[in-house]
């Protein structure tokens, strides 16, 4: 069996984060820099650009992704459902843009996006400690990066 270690020492990642529901989204990014720190990245290593959308996720992430410099990239953001079909458009375009960056760079694009029902999902989510999303994102980013770098890709 062949699986990547949670460990951030030596590694560069990028995080992309929607200003979107910042209430929320700053809860996330948090969680993924403490995991970061916790896993041992250095915050130099650690980029974090900010986009105006869950929407603008993708291009920023497949800019981050195809530049060669990150090992991983994390996209953070949290969109949450209205009463018009506009939750579908950007929930659905971010999701597919993200993979779509992914398997076009080869480099983990990670998908940590939050899209729920309502406010106190999202809260919930977004918590600080076991189960904050951006947390756990940013682990999901490290295993990936450390699984490529093992397969040889
Ligand atoms: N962007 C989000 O990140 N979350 C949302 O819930 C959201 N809603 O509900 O509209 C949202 N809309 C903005 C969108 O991502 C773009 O920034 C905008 O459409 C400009 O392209």
């Amino acid at each position: 069996m062949v699986e990547g270690e949670i460990a951030a020492g030596g590694r560069k990642v990028a995080i992309v984060a929607a200003r979107f529901n910042d209430f929320i989204v700053a809860s996330l990014l948090k969680g993924a820099t403490s995991a970061w720190l916790e896993r041992g990245g250095a915050a130099e290593d650690l980029l974090v650009a900010r986009v105006p959308g869950a929407f603008e996720l993708p291009v920023a992430a497949r800019k981050l992704a195809a530049a060669g410099r990150y090992d991983a990239v994390v996209a953070l953001g949290c969109v949450i459902r209205g009463g018009t079909p506009h939750f579908e458009y950007v929930a659905g375009e971010c999701a597919r843009g993200l993979q779509q960056a992914a398997l076009e760079s080869g480099v983990p694009v990670i998908f940590g996006v939050l899209t729920v029902d309502t406010v106190e999902q999202a809260i919930e989510r977004a918590a600080v400690g076991a189960g904050n999303k951006g947390g756990e994102a940013m682990e999901a980013a490290l295993e990936m990066a450390a699984l490529l770098a093992r397969l040889g890709t």
